[in-house]
């Protein structure tokens, strides 16, 4: 399998994350990317391409074009500031107050943010940019007639939504494949998202629409993060009703209970007749992951990524989370190995 990587990823650097109160190395660091290309190479998984530049045009169909400016010039205009730390927001637009988006970076960060654990830091936006590239390269590559890609982004894209950020997220690079995929005559698309957590921006972006179906496996929102979105009467709107699928589970979730979800969801896939699907892959689910609790061991990934084989369909791989940083080269590969071994 081919998989596309830029080394522009190393421009998301932050330095702080918000994390029980302390300001801590953030999880979603450079080095989850120099494990997952070290065992690519160890197995010889396949080429390893740089991606092509796109530019914005798709970018600016899935996210506002304020939101994408605001991304662009948020480190300038918290530098101006002069303040010492990295940006992160310290207020919202809780219940009942105003949604206008204010002039002060302080304002602004609230407007955009759907979490604070997140600080947005020097080259934030470049290294979004490129992992979009990643993602509409890998797009691509499918269209052209590969089975399966893996769109080795970085920054991960499911909790960015139309015109907000968080949870380590930009630019929704899953989204942004889907919608080249139908720009680049796709008639339908699906969106598998396996990562630990909801894809609370996935499911923003197409909930009013039918062009693409969009399935979460995920910790229920009762306990785990996005904590705001992801229970299963959120079925989609208008339009998009029937086409919006969400599948929490509890704490302790382990591969038997999860696998019947994923079974559950790639009929629902394949009933759909998609043209293309996108996995939004993150191997948080993994047993030792040090902010998620589902109970897979690395075996399981292997055994998943044959089941997403089964679907028969041109499928693209997008890089989501996955913080056990010293496994998640070999739970990364093992969806891609099995994915290929069930198709060979
Ligand atoms: C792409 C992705 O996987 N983003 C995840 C962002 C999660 N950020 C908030 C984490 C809060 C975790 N609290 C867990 C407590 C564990 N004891
Ligand atoms: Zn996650």
């Amino acid at each position: 399998m081919i998989t596309v990587h830029s080394e522009k990823h190393k421009l998301r650097n932050s330095k702080t994350e918000l994390f029980g109160g302390e300001l801590v190395e953030p999880f979603e660091r450079p080095s989850r990317v120099t494990y997952i290309m070290d065992r690519i190479t160890a197995v010889d998984l396949g080429d390893v391409i740089a991606p092509d530049d796109f530019g914005m045009e798709t970018i600016l169909q899935i996210h506002d074009n304020d939101f994408v400016e605001f991304l662009q010039s948020a480190w300038n205009e918290w530098l101006a500031m002069g303040y010492n730390g990295e940006a992160m927001t310290t207020c919202w637009p809780a219940r009942r107050m105003a949604m206008k988006c204010p002039n002060h970076i302080d304002g602004k960060l609230g407007y955009y943010a759907m979490a604070s654990e997140t600080s947005i830091s020097e080259g934030t936006w470049e290294a979004a940019y490129a992992s979009a590239q990643v993602a509409l390269t890998g797009a691509k590559l499918v269209m052209e007639g590969a089975r399966g890609i893996f769109a080795l982004c970085r920054p991960p894209g499911h909790h960015a939504a139309y015109d907000m950020y968080g949870g380590y997220c930009f630019l929704n690079n899953a989204a942004i494949a889907a919608q080249s995929f139908l720009n680049n005559g796709a008639k339908r698309v699906a969106v598998l998202d396996v990562d630990f957590h909801h894809g609370n921006g996935t499911q923003d972006i197409f909930y009013t629409r039918d062009d693409v179906l969009f399935i979460s496996l995920h910790g229920q929102p009762e306990d785990a993060f996005p904590h705001f979105l992801g229970y299963v009467d959120e079925v989609g709107e208008g339009a998009g009703k029937g086409f919006n699928i969400n599948y929490p589970m509890a704490s302790g979730t382990g591969f038997e209970e999860w696998r019947a979800a994923l079974l559950d969801a790639l009929v629902k896939v394949k009933d759909y007749q998609p043209d293309a699907l996108v996995i939004s892959l993150g191997v948080d689910t993994f047993e030792n992951d040090p902010i998620s609790f589902f109970k897979l061991v690395s075996d399981d990934f292997t055994t998943f990524g044959g089941d997403i084989a089964g679907a028969n369909l041109p499928t693209l791989f997008v890089m989501e989370g996955g913080y056990d940083i010293a496994e998640i080269g070999l739970n990364t590969v093992n969806v891609l190995q099995g994915f290929e071994a069930a198709n060979s």
